[in-house]
């Protein structure tokens, strides 16, 4: 199983980038910007800039977990919690969508950029880079 949750991990991120690229290269032409605002395809991608963190600590890590790295990785060890997104600055928590949790891992408590589709409080995630 520990194998497959590991290609699963490597695949899955390739597998949604390559679908969002098919579908937005279909829908692309044919749809008009107009009238699109319930229409993820057609609202483009939004950066958002914050630190990985898990769902919860949100915002602050509790005290004595060591630094946010580790906090971060034992909170979501096992699956309890799940990798979020907390814009310390804009005091806003995001979740990650199943791709954003797979790309979130490598950067568990760093400042980041993530790039994506953000509906309501999730990012559907196309990128995370380090900010
Ligand atoms: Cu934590």
């Amino acid at each position: 199983m520990e194998m497959i949750k590991m290609m699963m991990k490597r695949l899955l991120p390739l597998f949604v980038t390559s679908m969002l690229l098919l579908a937005g290269s279909v829908f692309a032409a044919p749809y008009s910007r107009e009238g699109g605002s319930s229409n993820a395809l057609t609202a483009g991608d939004t950066t958002v800039t914050g630190y990985i963190s898990d769902s919860s600590c949100g915002l602050k890590h509790m005290e004595g977990m060591g630094d946010d790295k580790s906090c971060t990785l034992m909170c979501t060890k096992g699956g309890q919690s799940k990798f979020v997104l907390a814009d310390r600055d804009g005091k806003k928590v995001y979740s990650l969508d199943k791709a954003g949790q797979a790309k979130a891992h490598d950067f568990a408590g760093q400042k980041v950029k993530v790039t994506g589709h953000v509906k309501g409080k999730t990012i559907s995630v196309t990128s995370i880079e380090a900010a």
